[in-house]
């Protein structure tokens, strides 16, 4: 079907909406067959892509829809704080994950902080190392000490009885990462925060849309945090919400975005500005509307590279359970010792052809300033983290993508198994 702009023009915001389909996926862009060591450009040949292929391209949805909204911000002159689209876009969210209390933020790392504050944390907190920076820069910011603990070298996520090994007389909390949108093993978390009298939140930054026993993410710990930024799947520009159903933390969370500010002039408590405006709101209400499509993409894309790339040898590819749901945005390989290269070999010849694979979340947060100065000796008990760290590769998907450019970059990573040194 023939993308109509016109027609997609005229399109009003919800109540009066009519269907219009979203502007069609590009079409495949390699430019060359990849058969043999000689057709790769780290051997002199021409790159795959003339233009780079990112992990993290953003999802759109309904570019005429968003601007309807758009002009109806502008028309109404409300910008921001707490503006009828992210009243709407709160009740969308708390819908969808079947949560009481949706506090929606300015970005995943500002909600990670007022989270971590209402929910009075201090001292030391307890956080995996293998996750992005943010999980751990939000408690420092806030001058509690992040305590690294491992994950399982499996799951990739925290392993709880690594998460007790690190408990002491100053822990005071527990935040969980379900990277990659798989669960964290929340059942056992718990039992561990609560044998402790320990706090326990989630950064469920990748995993919106996702479920683990059936219970969508968002529903597990004292309260979860997401993040919609442009690289998520699903994306506010900027953007991120706190959700939880306990009622007195999320009216805590409210002030707290919003200065501490109870009606004019009154203000009850310390707080800082994680307000979402109301243009971001108004892209999460046009994504949210395309979430299926951009899932049913995501996992399209997931099984070209999966029926690619899954039978070679030293490659293994993440792979999510099918009983749950799952948002597939990430494509995770893991280069082990089997395959005759090593990771950052692999990274440097698909750079070689334009795609943009990325080393996330390498080198792990302990590695990272001022984790590094405080804790040089951290990596001492985090050798799963290292290990993982040091082998995953993602690659790019999403809307971006066709399966036509999966299947090239699969060709690469072919021919790439069957090169003789490492
Ligand atoms: N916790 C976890 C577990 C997280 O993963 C994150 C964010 C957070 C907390 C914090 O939430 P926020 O405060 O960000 O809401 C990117 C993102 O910036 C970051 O949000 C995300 N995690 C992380 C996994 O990925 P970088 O350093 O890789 O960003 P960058 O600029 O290299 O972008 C990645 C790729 O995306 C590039 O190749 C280009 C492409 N891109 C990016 C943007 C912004 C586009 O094509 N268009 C764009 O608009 O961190």
């Amino acid at each position: 079907m023939k993308y109509d702009r016109a027609a997609a023009a005229r399109t009003k915001v919800p109540g009066t909406l009519t269907a219009v389909p979203s502007p069609p996926r590009p079409a495949g862009r390699a430019r060359k067959v990849v058969r043999t060591a000689a057709d790769l450009a780290i051997n002199g040949a021409p790159a795959l892509f003339d233009e780079a292929t990112h992990v993290g391209r953003p999802n759109i949805g309904n570019a005429e829809r968003f601007l309807a909204r758009a002009r109806e911000i502008l028309d109404s002159r409300w910008l921001s704080n707490n503006g009828p689209m992210v009243v709407e876009f709160e009740k969308r969210v708390m819908a969808k994950l079947g949560v009481k209390h949706c506090v929606a933020m300015c970005n995943g790392t500002i909600a990670l902080e007022i989270a971590t504050r209402a929910l009075e944390l201090r001292g030391e907190v307890i956080v995996p190392s293998y996750t992005f920076v943010a999980t751990a820069h939000a408690l420092q910011w806030q001058e509690i000490t992040p305590i690294f603990a491992d994950i399982d070298p499996v799951t990739q996520n925290l392993d709880p009885d690594a998460v007790r090994r690190m408990i002491t007389p100053r822990t005071t909390g527990i935040v969980g990462v379900h990277l990659w949108g798989r669960g964290a093993p929340c059942a056992e978390l718990r039992e561990v925060a609560s044998v402790n009298n320990l706090k326990l939140m989630f950064d469920a930054s990748h995993g919106f849309g996702c479920s683990l026993g059936g219970t969508p993410l968002g529903n597990f710990g004292d309260c979860e945090v997401f993040s919609f930024h442009a690289t998520k799947f699903f994306n506010t520009f900027e953007g991120g919400a706190v959700v939880t159903n306990d009622d007195r933390l999320a009216e805590k969370m409210r002030l707290m975005r919003n200065f501490g500010f109870h009606g004019y002039d009154h203000v009850i408590y310390p707080g800082t500005n994680g307000k979402m405006t109301e243009i971001a709101a108004a892209m999460g209400l046009t994504n949210l509307e395309e979430l299926d499509d951009f899932v049913a993409i995501n996992k399209a894309n997931y099984d070209a590279y999966r029926a690619e790339i899954g039978p070679l040898r030293g490659l293994a590819m993440l792979e999510f359970d099918e009983k749950e749901r799952n948002n597939y945005q990430y494509i995770v390989l893991e280069v082990s010792p089997e395959f005759p290269l090593a990771r950052d070999k692999v990274v440097e010849a698909l750079h070689a052809e334009n795609v943009l694979a990325r080393k996330y979340f390498w080198p792990g947060c302990h590695n990272m300033e001022p984790y590094r100065s405080y804790y040089p000796h951290a990596g001492l008990v985090l050798p799963n983290t290292k290990r993982v760290a040091e082998r995953v590769v993602v690659l790019p998907t999403g809307t971006a993508m066709q399966v036509d450019d999966i299947r090239a970059i699969a060709s690469v990573l072919r021919v790439l198994a069957l090169c003789r040194t490492a």
